[in-house]
């Protein structure tokens, strides 16, 4: 490990700041030998810290000091002291101006946090402490202070971007050139950004609802500048939402964008200069996708409304990560709701807290909403806090009502603008703003674990009495076994014979929401003339496990009658359930398959069914992926899943043939591209056709994968069709095809990693062998976590079948790899070994194997702070 003892931070230990910065003058003189940074920081002693002046502790790692003074007077060596983690420095004065000369090695930077190099263009990333990696700082949210900055480059860089407005430029005697930024708004050093490179950009204006003119610029390689309409329309397109939504308007005359091919995350929303992921924002209909386009828009605006919920007001500690990121999720879902399909929108989002977060949730690294302890924070940038925090905040609203949560919400901004704050103060808002108590709803920020909520009911017919008792309960979760109930928001609505909704009192209404506080509890219903079907969790209005006994009948009902459309989904995704984990006990017994007739015609009336939106037929028609099979059951068999749901697969496109076929055609047409909702989901829906007529392997269908291939006139189609091909042609077919896509798209960055992403997840083909192969192809980069995510990310998180092969030889692989990419890059690697920490959940078999090769990587040497602390934690 680097630190020979990582040490574990507490929230419990939180202490205000000794010293506040109001002012910090940053000068970067960029080098290829090593950059030079210059600060001067106006401090002083913070009144709410305590009487007398301790010394000075400033943040820094693997910085090169070259001088201190105080108040232009250089400091002797007597009074500081340096360590591999900061400077600490005697004080004699309250308040006082620091100066600090320092060096770096951004062309050594493979950690891709601090200041680094990517494709030779320089950038920095500090959430959230990458900060001290630039200089020498109290690197911590609590500390706000206004940023100027100035870079001074070579000529061969003509773009130099930071934080704010541009305030001065010109010329060096030397030949190169400087520009001056200067920040108005106080922020933390994690918000901090600089760029500076060859790059062109696009410009667009918006005009706020106050009538102030904002120029919007999104930087890129000259290559790519084709790529930027999609994000600027999408960044125009959040700005005013925001607006309307929320009151909230943008803030400084400039707002850029800059995409850049090496990044840790998505995307970074330091103020006034988002810094992306080029995955993230760039896009054109012949080489994105529209999962692509719809990921573009919803991050766009994600980083975009963090300038409001993160940026003006921040988080004081970083175990209130939520505050901003659990916040601004559910911002960004209900902008991408109302953009796209709003029931699409939200199954794409509870598939995946099922799946990833709920397996979080259950997991070593279970932590709650609001973490009480770490040791390196870059690993709680997790689905818990931002989807499950999400769900928190919708939970808030849900309870609340629209106006009352943006009563809240306004109060919010309005008390805490310009301020540091915490989880606390945002609930509170939402309190005062509306008289309402939710102290036993802040159990959801500090108990970790998935609820589950085991419903049962009763009729009377006699008296007309209808009732459904509900039992909460939550699993132990690392340092929690005894859990309080929580405060959960249970939409229902009751369905009659006839599958319409009846009205639940006196008003008529036909939704409820149940407030469930009790560890047990019985809600009652008057006046019910005959036993209803309960719809339970509409919409998913709380992340909980819902158990009912639904018989297989009452589950065709649903899906035939239910007016919500995410529980209607959910109903098909319940019954796919029952059936595959019968099948998979044929499986395992040695019987013979069989898929019930019933459960084969109500496929086949939702792919006759032309009323629905297509998207959600597909959606319908898609069996839940063997991942969230796995989550779902007590003791995975990796191989009863892959063989009960391959089955299944094959039962429905024999079945269905004829319905696929007509659902193909139906839904092609030769409209030119537009990433618009509709004709998004009748791309989905031909494209889910396709695939199921292919699993049959029949010529004639090949042949249509391969006409589609030849003849798409955009990435959508090509690349669905590209994965069908792989997936079910012959080898012939499928490296040909693999072949011509390369030699189409070899120059496209994006393209390529798509290509590499879908090869090393494809059950059929995606093999070690080829996995390893491509890790020698020339353009992967293990320097790259976008190519890493690619390949090896593709491999163990979404070919299920080959990562879990019986010999052990994918976990094995996965360690190996996560050894070497750890001396390169430690968050990268941190994220990557996350599937090897669920070894408890599997069968004895995989179960060892997967244990043996976590326990490798940790007797592989030196472990980084954020590796040590996955693995140490997934062996307890
Ligand atoms: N705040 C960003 C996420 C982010 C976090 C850490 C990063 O580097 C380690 C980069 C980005 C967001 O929520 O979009
Ligand atoms: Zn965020």
């Amino acid at each position: 490990m680097k630190d020979a003892q990582p040490r574990t931070i507490y929230l419990k230990d939180y202490r205000v700041p000794d010293y506040l910065v109001d002012q910090t003058r940053l000068h970067f003189e960029l080098q290829p030998s090593g950059t030079l940074v210059r600060s001067e920081l106006h401090i002083r002693r913070n009144p709410a810290a305590g009487e007398g002046l301790p010394p000075l502790a400033l943040d820094g790692v693997e910085l090169e000091l070259l001088s201190v003074a105080i108040d232009g007077r250089e400091v002797d060596d007597q009074q500081f002291r340096v360590s591999p983690e900061g400077l600490s420095i005697d004080v004699d004065r309250p308040e006082f101006v620091l100066e600090i000369a320092n060096r770096i090695h951004p062309q050594d930077n493979t950690s891709l946090e601090g200041l680094y190099l990517s494709n030779g263009m320089y950038c920095t990333q500090c959430e959230a402490e990458g900060f001290r990696k630039i200089t020498y700082y109290p690197d911590r949210p609590d500390v706000m202070s206004r940023f100027t900055t100035t870079i001074v480059a070579s000529r061969d860089y003509p773009v130099l971007l930071s934080n704010g407005n541009e305030i001065d430029r010109g010329d060096m005697e030397d030949g190169r050139h400087f520009v001056t930024w200067e920040d108005p708004f106080a922020k933390p050093a994690y918000l901090f950004a600089l760029v500076a490179g060859d790059l062109e950009h696009v410009e667009d204006s918006f005009t706020t609802a106050s009538g102030r003119e904002v120029k919007l610029q999104i930087f890129t390689e000259a290559r790519n500048i084709g790529k930027c309409d999609h994000a600027m329309r999408s960044l125009k397109k959040a700005m005013r939402w925001d607006e309307e939504v929320y009151g909230r308007e943008y803030d400084l005359d400039i707002f850029m964008i800059v995409a850049v091919d090496h990044f840790n995350m998505g995307a970074m929303e330091n103020k006034g200069l988002n810094i992306f992921n080029s995955a993230c924002v760039l896009a054109s209909p012949e080489t994105a996708t529209d999962t692509a386009f719809q990921r573009i828009e919803a991050i766009v605006a994600h980083e975009y409304f963090h300038n409001w919920s993160g940026n003006r007001v921040t988080c004081r500690d970083w175990f209130q990560l939520s505050l901003k990121e659990g916040f601004t999720v559910f911002r960004d879902a209900e902008f991408s709701a109302d953009m796209n399909s709003r029931a699409v929108k939200r199954i794409e989002d509870v598939s995946m807290l099922r799946t990833a977060q709920f397996a979080e949730d259950a997991g070593p690294m279970a932590h709650p909403v609001r973490p009480d302890s770490y040791m390196e924070i870059s690993n709680f940038y997790t689905l818990t806090i931002y989807e499950k925090g999400a769900e928190v905040v919708r939970m808030i609203h849900t309870l609340l009502g629209e106006e009352a949560f943006r009563r809240g919400s306004d109060l919010y901004f309005e008390r805490h603008d310009g301020q540091a704050v915490t989880c606390e103060d945002f609930v509170k808002a939402m309190e005062d703003a509306n008289g309402v108590d939710l102290s036993q709803f802040r159990r959801w920020y500090s108990q970790a674990g998935t609820p589950v909520l085991d419903i049962s009911d009763d009729f009377d017919a006699a008296s007309g009495e209808y009732s459904l008792t509900v039992r909460q309960s939550c699993p132990p979760s690392p340092g929690q076994v005894e859990k309080e109930p929580f405060h959960i928001p249970l939409k229902i609505a009751l369905l009659d014979s006839a599958g319409k909704n009846l009205p639940l009192d006196t008003s008529g209404a036909t939704e409820q929401v149940l407030e469930v506080t009790e560890a047990e509890q019985t809600f009652r219903f008057e006046g019910v003339s005959e036993k209803p079907l309960p719809s339970i969790s509409r919409g998913f209005s709380s992340p909980v496990k819902v158990r009912y006994g639904y018989s297989k009948e009452q589950l065709l009902f649903l899906m035939r009658f239910e007016s919500d459309d995410f529980n209607r989904w959910d109903a098909c995704q319940r019954l796919a359930f029952m059936a595959m984990e019968a099948l998979q006990q044929d499986y395992r017994a040695g019987r013979d398959m069989r898929l019930s007739p019933e459960l084969l015609s109500a496929y086949r009336s939702v792919l006759q069914n032309r009323e629905l939106d297509p998207s959600l037929v597909a959606e319908m028609l898609s069996l839940p992926t063997a991942q969230v099979l796995a989550e779902q059951t007590d003791e995975i068999d990796a191989e009863a899943i892959v063989a009960a749901r391959n089955f299944a697969e094959a039962e429905l496109a024999r079945e269905l043939e004829e319905d696929l076929l007509a659902g193909y055609h139906a839904f092609s047409n030769d409209r030119p591209y537009r990433p618009e909702a509709g004709d998004i989901a009748e791309r989905r829906l031909k494209n889910t056709c396709l695939a199921y007529l292919c699993v049959t392997e029949k010529p004639e269908y090949l042949d249509l994968a391969q006409a589609q291939f030849d003849s798409a006139g955009n990435m959508t189609d090509s690349a669905a069709a590209l994965a069908t091909l792989v997936d079910r042609g012959s080898d012939e077919q499928a490296e040909s095809a693999l072949q011509e896509f390369y030699r189409c798209w070899h120059a496209d960055t994006q393209v390529v990693e798509l290509w590499f992403a879908l090869q090393a997840s494809s059950s059929q083909r995606g093999s070690l062998d080829r996995v390893r192969a491509l890790m020698q192809h020339p353009a992967f980069e293990l320097k790259n976590p976008n190519k890493v995510r690619s390949v090896i990310g593709g491999f163990a998180n979404r070919n299920f079948t080959q990562f879990h092969r019986a010999d052990g030889k994918g976990f094995e692989f996965l360690a190996e790899q996560v050894v070497a990419l750890d001396r390169l890059n430690p968050q990268v690697a941190a994220r990557l070994v996350t599937p090897l920490t669920r070894w408890k959940r599997y069968r004895a078999e995989l179960s060892e194997k997967m244990h043996a090769a976590l326990q490798m990587v940790m007797e592989s040497g030196e472990l980084s702070r954020d590796l040590y602390e996955v693995v140490s934690k997934s062996l307890v």
